[in-house]
């Protein structure tokens, strides 16, 4: 039990979705959470500001350390807890250089999903362009196809290789994201769609599969 443990998440973040898989593949569950609703600006509230001064979720707590990016969350945790629950960080140096590099381009690829889903709430209305627009979407179809050359490698593999890593704790959501907000995609990459099918019953992302986070596709 992880009772001195505290999650601040909100549904529909990739970035609290990692955690919560990696503290179940850690077998680190009964963790104290709390749950922020961003459509009613929660997550400004002074209790996220309290933990994350950025205003952003996830936050996380144990004991008197507060961890508020999800990365250093996950990498925390497998750290101090290395002999609990599934082993995250493989010892084969190329397969955990494979681990890092793949985890973090996670930054990248939420990065231009951000820039292209959210053109028209990010740019001021006189500021939008079509071509601009264009240009991220065109980035982020890049990115799709990176991805997807990615997971063809992969095979019946991890991102890391044979067995299930961090760098899955991490990515697995952001593909989760992509598919149910466009169902079509599974079709224009097969290979990301293969991955993403063969995880979403593991325990770890079924017991934490996000609520409402996809209530509301047409909010998109
Ligand atoms: N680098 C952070 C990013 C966290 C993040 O962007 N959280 C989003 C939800 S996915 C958020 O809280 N957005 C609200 C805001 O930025 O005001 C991490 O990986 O933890």
């Amino acid at each position: 039990m992880a009772k001195d443990m505290t999650l601040l998440w909100g549904a529909g973040s990739s970035p609290c979705w990692r955690v919560m898989i990696t503290l179940e593949e850690k077998n680190l569950q009964g963790y104290n959470q709390k749950r922020f609703y961003f459509e009613k600006m929660e997550h400004k509230s002074a209790e996220v500001m309290a933990m994350n001064p950025r205003s952003q979720l996830p936050a996380f707590k144990h004991g008197d350390k507060i961890l508020n990016e999800s990365y250093a969350a996950i990498l925390y945790l497998e750290d101090q807890f290395k002999s609990q629950g599934n082993k995250l960080i493989p010892d084969p140096p190329a397969e955990k250089a494979m681990m890092y590099q793949r985890m973090m381009e996670g930054n990248t690829f939420q990065q231009k999903l951000a820039e292209a889903l959210y053109y028209n709430y990010l740019v001021p209305e006189g500021e939008m362009h079509d071509s601009a627009l264009k240009r991220r979407q065109e980035a982020l179809t890049a990115e799709l196809k990176l991805w997807d050359g990615y997971m063809k490698k992969v095979g019946d593999g991890y991102m890391a290789g044979k067995s299930f890593s961090l760098a899955d704790a991490a990515i697995f959501p952001i593909f989760a994201y992509v598919f149910y907000y466009c169902p079509q995609c599974e079709a224009r990459y097969p290979n990301m769609a293969a991955y993403y099918n063969r995880l979403k019953d593991r325990p770890s992302i079924k017991a934490t599969w996000p609520p409402a986070r996809f209530e509301n596709p047409e909010g998109m």
